[in-house]
C-alpha cells in the first residue's frame, strides 16, 4: 500500500438496483485483478463480497463490503453496496467517502427505481461514475432498450464497449477506444460484418466527447476528427466532471467486457490525487490530499468483527494513519487510540504499516467513534465535515420472547444499531414501548435474525402503538383544584385555582406563576407546578401526554399547619385534570411526510391507496421513468404500509417517511383509541 502513489489509488462503489448483478460484478474484477484464487458466486455462496450468513441464505447483499487489491500497479478499493432500499442506506453513506462509482444495470430490464435513486444520490454528492449494463449473455438482454432507459434518466450515457451477439450468442465487446474486439480468445481486428457499427458508434462517441469542450468541437467542426490523446483526455474531463457516464457492458458471471471496465475505472474515474479536494468545513482552504499534511479520515462504516471486536473503517482524506498513535475524534471531540491497522479484503483483514490518502483501512476498537465521524490528528488537522446518516422510518416494538432476557436483548441491540447507524434504539415514553426502527420491513426482520445469530437472542416484533397526544381546544378559567384531608392524624390542605388555553402545535407546557400576596407560600409554588407536569403525562381521554398547553396559576389558599409540598402537588394535579376537561379536549394524532417512487404506470393505484388512508397527495412529479409522490399521511394509517407496497407494485416501489406534525384526529378514530384505552385499563385492574 506504501508503494503506491496518492495518484495511483482509486476507491469506487458499485452501486444499482437490487439483483442487477454488482457483487457478481465485483467478484469478477476481484478475480480479474489476481485479487481472489476462485470467481466468487452469489448463487452458490462462494461470494467473497457477500460474506453474512443472512447474505448467503437470501442471495443479496444487506451491508456493503470493502476490499482492498492491487491491480496493475494500482491500489484500489472496491465497495459493493447493497441495492434494495432497505439496505442502500449503508451505500449512501459510504459514497461520501469514495471518489466514483460503477452504476451497474441490468440489460435485460434497463435502469428501475434503485437506479435511479443511486444515479441522483450521486448527482447530489458530485461523484463521478461509469454504467456496466450487466447481464448481456441473458436471454432477454437489449442492450438498444437499456441505454435508452439511462437517457430517459438523464444519465448522459455515452457508448465506450459495444456488445458482440446477445444472449446465448453474446460472445464478447468491441473498445470503441482502441477499435477493439475482446472476447475469450483474448484481444483482435473488429470482424468485417461489425466494422460499420463500430465505426458509426465511435463517430457518435467522439461528437459526445467533442460537445463537452469548446476548443474540442471547433476542431471536430473543422476536421471532423479528434486525436486518440484528444478523445482520452476529454473523455477524461467529460467524465470527471460528470457531463457523461461512460457506458460499458458485458456479463459479470463470464467476466466478459470486464477488463475494459477496469481500464476505465483508473483511467477515467479520478484517483485520490485527481479528485477536487475536499472543503474544509470551517474558514480554512479545501484539504488536498497530500500524504505528509496533518491526518483526516471520514469513518464510513463500523463492523461487529467476532474475533477483532468492533471494527471501525475510515478512508484517509488528508496525512497518513500509523499503528499504534494518538487520535481525535472530531466529530465527538474524544481522544482515541489507533492499534494496528488493517486493510480489508471482504471479511479477511491484512494488517499494514500505514495508510495514506485514498486508502481505506480499519482498526479496531476506538471508544467513542461511530459511522459517519471524523478522526484526525491531534493537532493541525484541517476541518472535515462529518458523514450525514440517514434517519430510520418504520418502527416495531419489541420485546424480548423469554422473560429475563431483557437486559441481553438491549444490550445486545446498542451493539447492532453501533454496526448500522440507519437503525435506532428507543423507547417511547407515552406507550413505554421499546422501539426499534430501521429503513423498512426486512431491515428490522433481519436485524432480529442477526441478533439471534450472533447474541443468541430471541425477540418479538409487534406493530408498535401509535403515539397519540391529548390537548384543549379553549380557555377554562378559574378551576379549582383542592386536596382537603383535615380529619384525624395530620392534616393536609392546599388549594389552587388555575386557568388553561391552548399553544401553538409544538410548543410544550408552559406554567406562568401569577399569585400575588402569598395566598400559596412562595416555597410551595413548585410543587403546584410539579403535580401539573405530572398530570400532564396522562391526559384524561385516553392516558395520552397532554400538549400545547399554557397553565396560569392565578390563585389559591393554604392552611398554616396542614399545608406541605404534597398537598400543593395532589392539588396541582387535580386541578390541571378538571381544568383540561372544561376546555374541550381533543386527541392529537402523528402526521408523516410521505415520498412514494413507483414505475409511472402505478401512480393511479398508489394515489387511490394514500387517499384510502386518509392522506392528502402534495405533490406527483416524474423523475425520468420514475414518479415521485409526495403526501402527508397520519401515522396509524402507515403502519403496515411497506407490504401493501410491495403488493401493489410488485416490489417496484420505493418509500420513504418521517415525522411531519401533529394533527387532530377525527371523531371517529378518536372515538376508537378511546375505547381501546378504556378497555386496556379495564383488562388491566
Ligand atoms: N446470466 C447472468 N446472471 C448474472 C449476471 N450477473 C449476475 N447474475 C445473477 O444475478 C443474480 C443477482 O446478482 P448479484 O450480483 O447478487 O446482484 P446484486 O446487484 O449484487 O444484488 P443485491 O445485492 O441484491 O443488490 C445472481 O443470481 C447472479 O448469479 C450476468 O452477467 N449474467
Ligand atoms: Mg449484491
Amino acid at each position: 500500500m506504501k508503494n503506491v502513489k496518492v495518484s495511483d489509488t482509486h476507491s469506487f462503489a458499485l452501486i444499482g438496483h437490487s439483483g442487477d448483478g454488482k457483487t457478481s460484478l465485483g467478484e469478477a474484477i476481484l478475480h480479474t485483478a489476481g485479487a481472489t484464487s476462485s470467481l466468487g458466486n452469489v448463487r452458490e455462496g462462494t461470494s467473497h463480497l457477500n460474506t453474512q450468513p443472512e447474505e448467503k441464505e437470501r442471495q443479496t447483499t444487506i451491508s456493503s463490503s470493502v476490499f482492498g487489491f492491487e491491480w496493475s500497479g494500482k491500489q484500489l478499493t472496491l465497495v459493493d453496496t447493497p441495492g434494495d432500499s432497505n439496505f442502500q442506506a449503508d451505500g449512501r453513506v459510504a459514497l461520501h467517502a469514495l471518489d466514483g462509482a460503477v452504476l451497474v444495470v441490468s440489460a435485460a430490464s434497463g435502469a428501475k427505481v434503485g437506479t435511479e435513486r443511486m444515479w441522483h444520490y450521486c448527482q447530489s454528492l458530485e461523484i463521478p461514475l461509469l454504467g456496466f449494463l450487466n447481464g448481456m449473455d441473458k436471454e432477454r438482454a437489449d442492450f438498444e432498450g437499456a441505454l435508452e432507459s439511462l437517457k430517459k434518466m438523464d444519465a448522459n450515457p455515452v457508448v465506450v464497449t459495444l456488445p458482440i451477439g446477445t444472449a446465448e450468442n453474446f460472445k464478447g465487446i468491441i473498445d470503441l477506444l482502441n477499435m477493439k474486439a475482446i472476447t475469450d480468445a483474448g484481444e483482435s481486428d473488429i470482424s468485417a460484418e461489425l466494422i460499420d457499427e463500430a465505426t458509426a458508434a465511435r463517430e457518435r462517441l467522439v461528437e459526445s466527447i467533442a460537445e463537452c469542450d469548446d476548443s474540442l468541437l471547433e476542431k471536430y467542426l473543422e476536421e471532423g476528427e479528434l486525436s486518440d490523446d484528444e478523445i482520452t483526455r476529454g473523455l477524461v474531463t467529460a467524465t470527471r466532471s460528470r457531463k457523461l457516464t461512460p457506458l460499458f457492458c458485458g456479463a459479470a458471471l463470464s467476466k466478459l467486457g470486464v477488463g475494459a471496465l477496469m481500464h476505465g475505472l483508473t483511467e477515467l474515474l479520478p484517483s485520490a490525487a485527481d479528485r477536487p479536494a475536499w472543503p474544509s468545513s470551517g474558514e480554512g482552504d479545501p484539504i488536498a490530499a497530500d500524504p505528509d499534511a496533518p491526518f483526516s479520515a471520514l469513518v464510513l462504516k463500523t463492523v461487529i468483527d467476532r474475533y477483532a471486536g468492533t471494527l471501525s473503517v475510515f478512508r484517509v482524506v488528508s496525512g497518513t494513519a500509523s499503528s499504534d498513535s494518538g487520535v481525535l475524534n472530531f466529530t465527538r471531540d474524544s481522544k482515541e487510540r489507533f492499534g494496528k491497522i488493517h486493510l480489508l479484503r471482504g471479511d479477511e483483514h491484512v494488517e499494514i504499516d500505514s495508510a495514506g490518502p485514498g486508502d481505506i483501512a480499519a482498526v479496531a476498537k476506538l471508544k467513542s467513534t461511530h459511522t459517519g465521524d471524523v478522526l484526525c490528528a491531534e493537532k493541525g488537522a484541517p476541518e472535515l465535515a462529518s458523514i450525514p446518516i440517514p434517519q430510520g422510518v418504520i418502527s416495531y416494538a419489541i420485546t424480548a420472547k423469554s422473560k429475563g432476557d431483557e437486559d441481553k436483548v438491549y444490550a445486545s441491540l446498542g451493539r447492532l444499531v453501533e454496526e448500522d447507524p440507519t437503525l435506532h434504539l428507543g423507547r417511547e415514553a407515552s406507550t413505554g414501548e421499546f422501539l426499534l426502527t430501521g429503513m423498512g420491513e426486512l431491515h428490522v426482520r433481519i436485524t432480529v435474525q442477526k441478533l439471534q445469530r450472533l447474541f443468541g437472542v430471541d425477540v418479538e416484533l409487534k406493530t408498535p402503538k401509535v403515539p397519540y397526544r391529548e390537548t384543549v381546544t379553549r380557555r377554562a378559567e378559574h378551576v379549582e383544584g383542592k386536596l382537603k384531608k383535615q380529619t384525624g392524624g395530620k392534616g393536609m390542605f392546599g388549594v389552587c385555582y388555575l386557568t388553561i388555553e391552548p399553544k401553538p402545535r409544538g410548543e410544550g407546557i408552559e406554567f406562568v406563576d401569577e399569585i400575588k400576596g402569598g395566598s400559596i407560600p412562595r416555597s410551595l409554588i413548585p410543587a403546584v407546578e410539579k403535580g401539573i407536569y405530572e398530570a400532564c403525562e396522562a391526559g384524561p381521554l385516553a392516558g395520552y401526554p397532554i400538549v400545547d398547553l399554557r397553565v396560569h396559576c392565578i390563585d389559591g389558599k393554604h392552611h398554616a399547619v396542614d399545608s406541605n409540598e404534597m398537598a400543593f402537588k395532589l392539588a396541582g394535579s387535580f386541578g390541571l385534570k378538571s381544568a383540561v376537561l372544561q376546555a374541550k379536549p381533543v386527541l392529537l394524532e402523528p402526521v408523516m411526510d410521505v415520498e412514494v417512487s413507483i414505475p409511472g404506470a402505478f401512480v393511479g393505484d398508489i394515489m387511490g391507496d394514500l387517499s384510502s388512508r386518509r392522506g392528502r397527495v402534495q405533490s406527483s412529479e416524474a423523475k425520468g421513468a420514475t414518479q415521485v409522490i409526495k403526501a402527508q399521511v397520519p401515522m396509524s394509517e402507515m403502519l403496515e404500509y411497506a407490504s401493501q407496497l410491495t403488493s401493489i407494485t410488485g416490489g417496484q416501489g420505493e418509500f420513504h417517511m418521517e415525522f411531519s406534525h401533529y394533527d387532530e384526529a377525527p371523531p371517529h378514530v378518536r372515538e376508537k383509541v378511546i375505547a381501546e384505552a378504556g378497555a386496556a385499563r379495564a383488562a388491566e385492574s
